[in-house]
């Protein structure tokens, strides 16, 4: 089913300049980037992005994380973007993240991990929503 997925490369991820490198990940994989925003997130945006962990104790460390610099939000879309995305991206503890895999090869720790995806096709309804 072709599907458009949401997905932010975190602010590491652009300090490490990985813009190129993960637009081509995602080109070569079959996926089109068809909307691309660079911005730095105000806190109120930032919240609703991660609602889902509010109260979980890395809620702080992860909204200070995407708080800390300029981050690109982009609409991915292709054949299952969604689940296509979350296998480019790899597992959510860099440690834990196969090679090969874009937080497997460029991610230091689980809060500095570069990228975000949705993990389902309502999350990103609702994500893309907050920012296109
Ligand atoms: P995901 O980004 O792979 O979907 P989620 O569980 O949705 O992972 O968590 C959102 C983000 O919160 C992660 O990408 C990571 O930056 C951070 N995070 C998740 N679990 C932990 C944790 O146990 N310690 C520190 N940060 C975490
Ligand atoms: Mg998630």
């Amino acid at each position: 089913m072709n599907e458009r997925t949401f997905v932010m490369i975190k602010p590491d991820g652009v300090r490490k300049r990985l813009i190129d490198e993960i637009i081509s990940r995602i080109e070569r994989a079959g996926l089109s980037v068809v909307a691309k925003r660079r911005l730095i997130l105000d806190r109120g945006l930032a919240e609703r992005l991660y609602s889902v962990h509010q109260g979980k104790p890395f809620f702080e460390r992860l909204v200070d994380h995407v708080l800390s610099g300029e981050v690109v939000v982009m609409i991915v879309e292709g054949e299952q973007a969604v689940s296509r995305m979350r296998e480019l991206i790899g597992a959510t503890d860099p440690a834990k993240a196969a090679k090969g895999t874009i937080r497997g090869d460029f991610a230091t720790s689980v809060t500095e991990n570069i990228i975000h995806a949705a993990d389902s096709l309502e999350s990103a309804r609702r994500e893309i929503s907050l920012f296109f």
